[in-house]
């Protein structure tokens, strides 16, 4: 833990992340702020709470006396707190949904063409990453240990190390790192990759994101040496040393395998499973994004009712899209291409009494979501790329009695630690989605209880606890 650290016990943590963990709407005229849920907040809030600290992150929505006395209150009488930023609107339109996502996102996902390289863009997310540390710079000391997350603040430690040469910074992305051939094209390729060696540590998803790093930084920067090998790597540049750490993020397992087996995520549960008597359901959780892999995911489905019309009024899709950057052109036209399709295949082969796909555009509660988990006979996590996919991980977790079976793209970040109980697919390839779908209905219950085992021991012993404490030893392991 923190207190293990050179400089404890005063040493408190910092956590930076483009939001912090609340959201706030108004309510009948009341401001309400409502707690995020999800990996990062279950694994970092329970550390906060214990060795005190900051989180700083923007609030979403403008400073007002309301949203200030919302956040004192969240976090009423810990030792920590949460520090707001305030962006405007032409920070968050350029920093945010410009460069995070409309160059980055896709970028790092090998989806260069969707790429949109407006320099103002780079412009105002070197501005907000310097904002993000000036907050940072504001309310913490030097000894203090900073953890910045995610693609949004890639050169945050820049401005910090400017003001503080010897602070201690530390990076997790949450998302992939893309091979040279394809960072390449990014125009501000070097300049991003110096920002990265500001920190002491970076923490990757995977191997082949360590990899690429590895790779890119070799390329772009030759100038730099190398050492160490296997899940963690040094990086010696002129600012100093870099550790580069591969620790795939993962999900409060026992919290959410105890709410799948209470009684009333049971009886929603069988109630799904009642909805539509005798059939397999399949189910795909995702937020509507272009990595997702939805088209091709309905269109493999609709190969299979095509192809093998024996497994008609067998099994149905249940796909829950939550709605997702909704001011940004291509995730509006992706939405237009989901619901098409969704109508196109239930139009050709809908019948009196059955639905092929039962489609939802909007996010459903924690419980009803680990109802859905466990009433899915097939989970299809079919992204075309992802960090990890914590859906994935969930599904296996909430499936307490070890039924179920996982079909899981190769290309998401959760394939290498779940690859011997899933399916594994290439999300492009129709007829072999298609065809895992097939092999997924008629599998024998024997051998789902096997896989599914494997599953869950996997995902059990590598927790979300298990990831946090493999940061503070690699932490150690800097100093
Ligand atoms: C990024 C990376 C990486 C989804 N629908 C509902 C809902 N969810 C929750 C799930 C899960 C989370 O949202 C989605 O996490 P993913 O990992 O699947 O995907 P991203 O949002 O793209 O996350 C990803 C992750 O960061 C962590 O590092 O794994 O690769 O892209 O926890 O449960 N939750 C509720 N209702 C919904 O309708 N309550």
């Amino acid at each position: 833990t923190i207190s293990g650290v050179k400089g404890a016990p005063s040493t408190s943590l910092v956590v930076v992340s483009n939001r912090i963990p609340l959201s706030f709407a108004m309510e009948q005229g009341k401001l309400t702020a409502t707690p995020s849920s999800g990996g990062l907040v279950s694994a970092l809030e329970p550390l906060l709470k214990e060795h005190g600290g900051v989180w700083i992150g923007s609030a979403g929505t403008q400073d007002s006396p309301e949203i200030r006395a919302q956040l004192k209150e969240a976090t009423c009488g810990h030792h920590y707190h949460y520090e707001p930023l305030f962006l405007s609107e032409e920070e968050q339109a350029k920093y945010y949904e410009g460069f995070s996502n409309e160059v980055l996102w896709p970028l790092f996902h090998d989806l260069q063409t969707h790429c949109v390289f407006k320099p103002i863009y780079w412009d105002f997310y070197r501005r907000v990453n310097q904002k993000f540390a000036e907050a940072v710079l504001h309310v913490t000391r030097e000894e203090d240990i900073v953890w910045v997350q995610d693609y949004q603040l890639l050169q945050v430690a820049t401005s910090i190390r400017a003001q503080r040469p010897r602070s201690r910074i530390a990076f997790f992305l949450h998302i992939p790192f893309p091979p040279p051939d394809i960072f390449e094209k990014l125009p501000w390729r070097r300049e991003i990759l110096q920002g990265l060696l500001d920190y002491d540590f970076i923490g990757l998803q995977t191997e082949r994101d360590q990899r690429n790093l590895v790779a890119c930084l070799r390329t772009f920067i030759p100038e730099i040496k190398l050492d160490g090998r296997g899940d963690h790597r040094k990086v010696v540049s002129a600012r100093g040393v870099t550790l580069i750490q591969v620790m795939p993020i993962s999900i409060d397992f026992h919290e959410l395998a105890s709410v799948a087996a209470s009684e009333a995520v049971s009886s929603r549960a069988a109630e799904i499973r009642c909805e539509s008597p005798g059939l397999c359901i399949a189910l795909g959780i995702d937020r509507l994004d272009y990595t997702k892999g939805i088209p091709e995911r309905l269109r493999a489905f609709r190969a299979l009712l095509r192809d093998q019309p024996e497994f008609r009024r067998k099994i149905t899709l249940i796909q829950v899209v939550v709605p997702s950057r909704e001011n940004i052109p291509r995730y509006q036209e992706l939405h237009s291409e989901v619901e098409k399709l969704v109508s196109s295949v239930n139009g050709e082969l809908a019948e009196p009494g059955w639905t092929p796909i039962q489609y939802m555009h909007r996010s459903v509660s924690h419980e009803e979501l680990l109802a859905l988990y466990k009433a899915a006979h097939i989970a299809l996590v079919t992204p075309l790329k992802d960090g990890m996919n914590l859906v994935a991980k969930e599904y296996c977790a909430a499936h307490v009695e070890d039924d179920g079976v996982l079909i899981l793209s190769e290309f998401a970040g959760a394939a290498p630690e779940l690859k011997t109980g899933a399916i594994l697919v290439n999300p492009y390839d129709e007829v072999g989605v298609a065809n895992a779908l097939k092999q997924a209905i008629e599998m024998p219950v024997k051998e789902q209880r096997r896989r599914m085992l494997r599953l869950r021991h996997q995902i059990q012993s590598a927790d979300i606890h298990h990831w946090r404490d493999l940061f503070f030893a690699s932490l150690k392991r800097v100093e």
